[in-house]
């Protein structure tokens, strides 16, 4: 360790980077890979997607694992977190597993316990299969068994050497973007769908934690979620209250019935005040109160400004949480110049000390966080490595925040970065770049380490800086 280092991690912290297999295998029609809403929506819709480019090719893990792997080490990570594709595993969602999926994440996990990597294992990351997605998606009671098939089957195929595992990545993500705003597949806009879709999330991944539980196979099950921190405008009650229902509609939603077992009641009330409720059935509630995560992943980019509403909503317009608030732009905020997106370091922390205070201090790491750079080649310099001395700074300053909360008592074990190396994104496709390594997308999808993977290395190994 040397000597003025100012920011020190226990011995065993997990430093490494997250990613998605959508977003990163490719090969998407290859070794009998069936369709996800995402291969079905490009095949439909192309124009949706940035520069038209979809998720058939992406940066190529498929069949660069390897070299990606070892780049892996170059960078100093000691874990991992890569999503199993469900439509890969199964092509039609349910019935006979693909052979060949099987065989490729053997070779990926092996690979990566060969390097001393330890693979964070997720299960559902945005991809549900197109054969799945006809039957109702996460709306349907018979996909939540479905998606249980395909988990049981990882656990017995890769449980031996994966401890730690994870049900879902941001579950909110697809009852907003899927049922409310329309940037993911079906692209709906229905609050009470929206609001069966996150019940039958939970659900699903209770049931998965007690499969996995039953089989105790040695390691560890949590969930992903991107917990957004809302702050109110001003300490006025109004302002106030917009915050709390923000934070119970986004937040709670997802951590309560995960950590605790049940729904916060506040929760419950707004939605039964609109006759929203979820339909389940009686024993639902007691599969999701008896089968909690053991552990928790944390992403976070940034958070949510609230005010209390100023104007009415439409009463004709489709229900929306913004019925329950605005949004509020923060004057003199922190901005990323390159994405748009507001930086708040603190947010972080303030989510931290909240796991401590109200979830029991349960076992966590921040599994994402990361900024997004635009036309990042601009920063190249004269040997084609990127300087992304903006990536190193916006690490640094969240990593304080999350050393203050590891000596406050804090139970944080790592921190995962978005992500190993640039890789597709949704609707924006390759136009924000988040790697600690730079695809090219016109030269064979070369790697090159970016200033900030070598920042990183020396961070690992120091455990610290
Ligand atoms: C998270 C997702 C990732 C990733 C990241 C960056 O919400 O888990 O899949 O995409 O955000 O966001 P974006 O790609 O929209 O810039």
């Amino acid at each position: 360790m040397s000597a003025n280092m100012e920011f020190v991690f226990p011995k065993d912290f997990w430093w490494g980077s997250a990613s998605s297999a959508t977003q990163m295998e490719g090969f998407s029609e290859v070794d009998g890979k069936g369709k996800n809403i995402w291969d079905y929506w490009y095949e439909t819709e192309p124009n949706r997607f940035y520069q038209g480019i979809g998720p058939d090719i992406t940066s190529q893990f498929y069949t660069k694992f390897i070299e990606d792997i070892q780049l892996m080490k170059e960078t100093g990570h000691n874990s991992f977190r890569f999503s199993i594709s469900w439509s890969r595993m199964f092509p039609n969602g349910r019935g006979d597993v693909n052979e060949k999926a099987i065989v490729f994440y053997n070779h990926v996990i092996n690979t990566l316990l060969e390097y001393k990597i330890e693979p964070f294992v997720n299960l559902y990351h945005f991809d549900m299969p197109m054969a799945m997605q006809e039957e109702g998606g996460w709306e349907s009671r018979s996909v939540v068994d479905a998606y249980v098939q395909f988990a049981t089957t990882c656990f017995s195929e890769f449980g031996d050497r994966v401890m730690k595992w994870f049900t879902h990545n941001e579950p909110i993500v697809p009852v907003e973007c899927g049922y409310l705003y329309g940037h993911h597949y079906p692209a709906l806009c229905d609050f009470r769908k929206a609001v069966q879709v996150g019940f039958h999330s939970i659900l699903a991944s209770a049931k998965v934690i007690k499969v996995y539980h039953e089989q105790s196979l040695g390691g560890k099950i949590g969930i992903i979620l991107n917990v957004t921190p809302s702050y109110p405008r001003s300490n006025q009650p109004a302002d106030v209250d917009a915050a709390e229902k923000a934070d119970l509609l986004f937040n709670r939603s997802f951590l309560d019935p995960s950590v605790k077992g049940r729904f916060p009641a506040k929760l419950v009330d707004m939605l039964q005040k609109e006759n929203f409720l979820p339909k389940y059935e009686a024993e639902d509630l007691k599969i999701i109160d008896e089968n909690t995560v053991d552990f928790l992943g944390i992403n976070y980019y940034q958070p949510r400004r609230v005010k209390a509403k100023e104007s009415m909503s439409n009463p004709d317009a489709p229900f929306m949480p913004e019925r329950y608030f605005d949004y509020y732009d923060m004057p003199g905020k922190k901005v990323n110049p390159y994405r748009g997106w507001e930086i708040y370091e603190k947010g972080v922390y303030d989510i931290l000390k909240n796991i401590q205070v109200n979830y029991g201090n349960i076992e966590c790491f921040i599994s994402e966080n990361g900024m997004g750079v635009e036309q990042e080649d601009r920063f190249n310099n004269e040997d084609g490595v990127i300087q992304d001395d903006y990536r190193i700074s916006f690490y640094e300053d969240h990593l304080k925040w999350i050393h203050k909360a590891l000596h406050e008592g804090v139970n944080v074990k790592g921190y995962h970065v978005w992500t190993f190396i640039d890789n597709w994104s949704w609707l924006n496709s390759y136009k924000n770049r988040y790697g600690l390594v730079s695809v090219d997308l016109q030269d064979d999808y070369k790697r090159t380490i970016k200033k900030s993977g070598y920042w990183f290395k020396k961070l690992t190994e120091n455990n610290g800086f």
